[in-house]
């Protein structure tokens, strides 16, 4: 078609833009949003892991005090993750923040003392028994990976005598490290799988 006066053009255009008005995608479908509890002893890792997922520096972090909550964006879904502060008086009020929680992600420091181990063990242990979180999925990060002391994820299975309290559950447990963010993105790409109950399988621990 040839297009010669200036009125066909303007017709033109706007047919065109009509068209791609029509055909062009509109705003992507809103992605599913998911509140999740994020628990572990001070020094774990878990504001670090935070930080870096949501791309903002992890160099000034201090401890948490009280609480922390972070919009954590992912390319299927949003966490908005409560995390809890791991000092001693203020893990006493973990279970305050539980209600309404739909996962939880349990990070550790796998290279830390027997003694700290022995204390994040109890922790993880009354967090997979408790009424309010007992049934939902937990992703479990057995962090510091780098770290040459670290536990491999198979020797904390073992330390944290998981297997019998995983069965017929939703958990999953990943080595991780703030140097290796490909990784984590991983681990939690699995847990939103189980958050989205896609994931049909028990454990894997
Ligand atoms: N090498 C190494 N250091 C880490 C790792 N994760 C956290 N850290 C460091 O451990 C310290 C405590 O981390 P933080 O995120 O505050 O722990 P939180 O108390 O669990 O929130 C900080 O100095 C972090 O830089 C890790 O995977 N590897
Ligand atoms: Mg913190």
């Amino acid at each position: 078609v040839s297009i010669t006066s200036c009125s066909d053009k303007f017709l033109y255009l706007k047919i065109s833009l009509c068209f791609r008005a029509l055909c062009c995608k509109g705003p992507p479908p809103p992605r599913p949003e998911y509140d999740v509890v994020c628990i572990g002893l001070t020094g774990a890792g878990k504001s670090s892991l935070l930080s870096r997922l949501c791309s903002e520096s992890s160099d000034d972090i201090g401890p948490t005090t009280g609480f922390n909550i972070k919009a954590v964006p992912f390319p299927n879904a949003i966490l908005n993750v409560k995390e809890l502060g791991g000092a001693d008086n203020i893990k006493k009020y973990w279970c305050r923040y539980y209600q309404g929680s739909q996962g939880v992600i349990f990070v550790l420091d796998s290279a830390s003392s027997n003694e700290d181990l022995e204390v994040a063990r109890n922790e993880l242990h009354s967090a997979l028994q408790h009424p309010q979180l007992c049934t939902l999925p937990f992703l479990i990060l057995a962090n510091h990976q780098d770290n040459r002391a670290a536990r491999t994820p198979n020797q904390i299975k073992k330390y944290f005598e998981l297997e019998p309290l995983a069965r017929g559950k939703r958990w999953i447990l990943e080595g991780s490290s703030t140097d290796n963010l490909v990784a984590v993105k991983e681990s939690f790409a699995q847990f939103i799988n189980l958050l989205e109950d896609k994931d049909t399988e028990p454990a894997r621990i």
